[in-house]
């Protein structure tokens, strides 16, 4: 599997649909997959919702995308590919049995005579009784954009504007445009704490942009009628922040929609072993934990919803703590060591082990994954993302491995997704870890932490 798409909470039930390879655990063939679960937790598998229709406009795939519920009909919106185009598909009330809209696609070509990168990963909102989508592109030698559309059934478009357009961080023009910047995959755009946040994915992160939606009214000349004038709506997004939703492994983030005053994120771990140790495992990307995300001041926050809590098992005292299925917190005061965090999965003769630290010279939280694993084939690399900790802040990490996957929370306003693959099957410790001087932990608790079923992956 890769990205969530259409993640939607519907009479009481949470659904989750997403990128799936019928074939193997290998990226191809893009189908939507989906799960259901009463609690965001625990997920039952559900027959497969799209899959490509030969001759049709998705017959090389049905690529990422949206749910929403259009008059009490669940609808989904998704790319079509080749050429990239926007359909559409309705459903029972269950969810189950889409049917693909006759007239597909609904939006057939990116709009004339703009040169794009992509039209892609379409998300849909209601604002009165007016559609909006946003449609993820970008500009060569720019940067990535997102592009605006509106309509009042789901099935004609118009193009309005782009929404916002960005600038090139990487300054070259790369041959996968995803990888310069110059194209913005799977934009979430939606209200925030008074403000509204766009999520986009792009050279291989997520990130968001913090701002003011505007939607003014204004008024034209009627050029059909010059004696009169037609009232237009202009939609614009100033962001006035920019920041990381992740600096690991994970991917195409894509929020739910309709769950009240709770807006819960959900994102794409990818993978960090070959992709000969993919198929042999069997399995491909995974889901992320749920995140909820809130707005403090002009800080977003990301923490790992509550619901997951319910996983807790047996609660581990700090000497004992040892486990590849666990959640911690810690709090660490880094004292005078300039790097400060915690040692996972250390094996009992330390020739495997992955560091999470603060760096307070570098003003970075850190993954060294340099001696995670004894086999060459596992990425090795260093993960790190910008993070700064205040005068006598303590670093608060609250971290969940499950095998492979290490979600990790610093300080409810910083994550970083890594993968780890120890070879020895007694990588499992969980120790302090300082560097350059003394750090003190202020307080730790973990829990082991119950499988969501039988056929746990452990890989
Ligand atoms: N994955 C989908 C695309 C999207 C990309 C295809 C992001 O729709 O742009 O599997 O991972």
């Amino acid at each position: 599997m890769n990205d969530p798409n259409g993640p939607i909470y519907w009479q009481g039930k949470y659904h989750m649909f997403y990128q799936y390879n019928p074939n193997g655990a290998f990226w191809g063939d893009m189908h939507w997959g989906h799960a259901v679960s009463e609690d965001m937790v625990h997920w039952k598998h559900l027959p497969m919702a799209l899959a490509p229709t030969p001759g049709g406009p998705d017959k090389d795939g049905v690529f990422s995308g949206c749910a929403v519920i259009d008059n009490g009909v669940p609808t989904v919106i998704y790319t079509g590919v080749n050429p990239e185009t926007q359909c559409v598909a309705t459903s029972g009330g269950d969810l189950t049995g889409w049917k693909k809209f006759a007239a597909n696609p609904v939006i057939a070509a990116p709009p004339a005579g703009l040169e794009v990168t992509g039209f892609r990963d379409p998300c849909v909102w209601q604002e009165g009784d007016t559609w909006l989508m946003a449609v993820g592109s970008g500009f060569r030698g720019k940067g990535g954009a997102v592009l605006l559309y509106e309509s009042k059934d789901l099935r004609h478009w118009s193009y309005l504007h782009p929404l916002v357009t960005g600038g090139m961080r990487t300054g070259a023009s790369a041959k996968d445009p995803v990888d310069s910047g110059e194209m913005w995959e799977c934009p979430d755009f939606f209200p925030l704490g008074g403000k509204h946040l766009l999520i986009i994915s792009t050279e291989r992160v997520v990130k968001y942009l913090l701002g003011r939606y505007e939607v003014r009214p204004f008024t034209a000349i009627n050029m059909d009628n010059r004696d009169s004038q037609v009232v237009l709506i202009r939609r614009h997004f100033i962001a006035d922040t920019m920041g990381g939703i992740d600096y690991g492994s994970y991917y195409a983030a894509r929020s739910m929609t309709n769950t009240g005053e709770r807006r819960i994120l959900w994102g794409w771990v990818t993978e960090g072993r070959s992709a000969e140790a993919q198929r042999a495992a069997g399995w491909s990307g995974v889901m992320s934990l749920p995140r909820e995300l809130k707005l403090l001041g002009a800080q977003v926050q990301i923490c790992p919803a509550a619901e997951v809590e319910s996983l807790r098992g047996k609660r581990l005292g700090s000497g004992d703590v040892a486990g590849d299925c666990l959640e911690i917190q810690a709090e660490i005061d880094p004292g005078n060591a300039p790097r400060a965090g915690l040692k996972l999965r250390v094996a009992p003769d330390r020739s495997e082990q992955t560091l999470v630290y603060y760096d307070r010279d570098l003003k970075l939280v850190c993954v060294d994954r340099s001696q995670s694993s004894t086999d060459a084939s596992a990425d090795r690399g260093m993960q790190s993302g910008p993070f700064l900790l205040g005068r006598g802040e303590p670093l608060r990490l609250r971290i969940f491995l499950d095998g492979s996957v290490v979600e990790i929370f610093a300080n409810d306003r910083f994550c970083l997704t890594a993968r780890v693959y120890p070879a020895g099957p007694r990588s499992t410790g969980v120790a302090l870890h300082m560097d350059g001087g003394t750090a003190k932990m202020v307080s730790f608790e973990a829990w082991e932490m119950r499988p969501i079923s039988a056929d746990r992956l452990t890989s």
